[in-house]
Formats: structure tokens, sequence, C-alpha cells
């Protein structure tokens, strides 16, 4: 029987497209779309949409009732730059989201959750390179101590009432169709539409500042690989490490001045480099591609030659 799915936050960056690959998927009236407004107007006209504030229980548990819903991806999160600006708005939002969906599946209204995490669980003192699975975690932004207390009561709520939660920790996620608000990898997206638009970008992080990335097909794969993967492989409850590829904002200006030669970067660090320096180079997923066979597919190369493919088309520029 497929299920039907709830999606809290569908109007944003992974949530539109992960809407959009599961309605592929299950069948459009099987996936409902949710969120505190309508501001992505193809998203909200493609399919069956509810307006969630994903802070009031209520409204999720009538949803959940209403549409007989079995499982709910909870996408809605203020990231991590923006959270820095609004430190009590990202505690609240991000914090009583979680426990919503959580307390939704412990009273078994719902079977299954998913709950993004992030490489902002990690702080200055973590190691930077192959970051392990199981490491020293002391976040220093707002965004990362929620993600790492959300990590912990995922984990609690699954050994202690038996809630079925599944987690990664995202890295940077690259795409061209929704644009991202208030992270501070959205550089990495920012930089494909002023190559197009301008030919030229300022980089609000250091040249040589390496984060891991990945491709917004690889992030909807990954997230829908381990919402499928049989309940027992799934030996880690907090969440899994997630990787794909790492780059510097030097590479990444590299690879787009091979297909635009007159390019140019610059470099005016800000606020967003402060987080950027306390977070992984790069990330060991052995864990994720061990127990559910996560693999990635798309390198630098093929992300910039998307990227400028897609926005090409959509600035409608030869
Ligand atoms: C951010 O930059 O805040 C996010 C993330 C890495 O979780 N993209």
């Amino acid at each position: 029987m497929i299920s039907k799915v709830l999606i809290i936050g569908a109007c944003g960056q992974i949530g539109s497209e992960l809407t959009y690959k599961l309605r592929l998927e299950n069948g459009v009236e099987n996936v409902i779309a949710s969120d505190i407004n309508e501001s992505n107007f193809e998203l909200v006209n493609s399919g069956p949409f509810e307006i969630i504030d994903a802070k009031n229980y209520n409204q999720i548990k009538r949803c959940v009732e209403k549409h007989n819903i079995d499982t709910i991806y909870l996408m809605a999160a203020l990231l991590s730059a923006k959270a820095e600006q609004h430190p009590k708005m990202a505690w609240s939002l991000n914090m009583s989201s979680l426990f919503n969906v959580l307390d939704l599946a412990k009273e078994k209204i719902i079977n299954k959750v998913f709950w993004p995490s992030s490489i902002g669980v990690f702080g200055s003192t973590t190691p930077k390179s192959s970051t392990p699975q199981h490491t020293i975690m002391e976040p220093t932004t707002v965004y990362g101590i929620t993600k790492q207390v959300g990590e912990r009561w995922c984990e609690y709520y699954n050994k202690n009432y038996d809630v079925d939660v599944r987690s990664v920790r995202y890295p940077g996620i690259i795409s061209w169709k929704t644009l991202p608000g208030g992270g501070t990898t959205d550089y990495a997206i920012e930089i494909y539409h002023k190559a197009i638009t301008d030919k030229k970008y300022e980089c609000y992080i250091a040249e040589d500042t390496e984060l891991p990335m990945m491709f917004m097909d690889d992030a909807v794969n990954a997230t829908i690989n381990i919402m499928n993967a049989d309940y027992a492989s799934l030996k880690i409850r907090s969440s899994y490490n997630l990787a794909a590829i790492s780059f510097t904002p030097k590479q990444i200006a590299e690879s787009i001045k091979k297909h635009i030669p007159e390019f140019e970067i610059t470099y005016n660090p800000d606020f967003r480099q402060h987080i950027a320096a306390t977070w992984p180079k790069s990330i060991d997923d052995s864990k994720a591609r061990q127990d559910w066979n996560w693999c990635h597919d798309y390198n630098l190369e093929d992300i910039t030659k998307e990227m400028l493919k897609q926005l090409s088309n959509m600035y409608s520029v030869s």
C-alpha cells in the first residue's frame, strides 16, 4: 500500500524538489504539500496543498487526520545564517516543529518521520577532514545547536517510544529550481546565477574555505532512499553523515570559468565566513553507504554543467 505523505516546509529549496519527486513516484494525490504561506506559486499549484504553521501541533494533526497521513517529512527550519540574526525564532521554530512531529509519531497517529540534520552540528573542535560519524560536536551557531539537540531527541524518541524517525546530515545543497534562504552555503548557488546574469560574483566566503556540498538530485535521492530502507538496517537513529563532494569558492569559480572564461570572482567575507570556518571540510559517510547503500552521482563538473544549462534557460541566455 502506498503511504500518504505530508511535507511540511514544501515551498522551500529542498521541500519543493522532494515534493515533485515523491509525487512522480507515489502519485500526486498521495503527497500533500504544506507551508506557512503560498510563497512558491509553481509548487502550490502542482497538487494538494495546505497552509500549516509547523509550530502549531493542532494544525499538523488536523491535516494528518484529514488526509490519512502516514509519513511526515519535516523540511521547515531557519537555516544557519538567518538563525544567527533571529536566534530565539530559530530555536522556537526548529525545536517546536520537531517535537510536534515526533509527538504525533509517539502517539502512533503517524508511522514514520524524516527530519533533516546538517553539517552545522559540527563545530571548530570537530576533526575537519573526513569528519567521522561519531566525533566531537560542539556547534557554535544557533542552527547547529538546534540540529544537535534535535538529533539527540530523535534518538531518544526512537529508543524510548519506538518512533521510526530517520535523518541525514545534509551538506550544502546546490540546486536551480527554488532559491535557498538564509544558509551559509548559499554562495554555491548564487555564484551560478551571477555567472549567468553578471559574469562576476562577490563571494562572502573566503577563497580557500572548503565545505562539503551536494547536488539536489543526490540530496532528494538520499532522502527517499533512507525512508525506503528496511527498519532493521538503520543502526543510527540520531542522524547519518552524508557526503558527495567538497570544494572551495576558488575551485567552483574555476569550474565555471571552463564554460564562461570571462567570469570573475572577488572576495568580501562577512559573518558567514565565521560560520563556515567552524564546519568540516569533508565528511566520512561510510555508515550511510554501508547501512542503506547511499551513493552520490554528481561531481563538481556535472553540477556546473547542469546549473549553467538550467539557469541559462531560465534567464533565456543562449
Ligand atoms: C546552511 O548553510 O545553513 C545549510 C546547511 C549546511 O545546513 N545549507
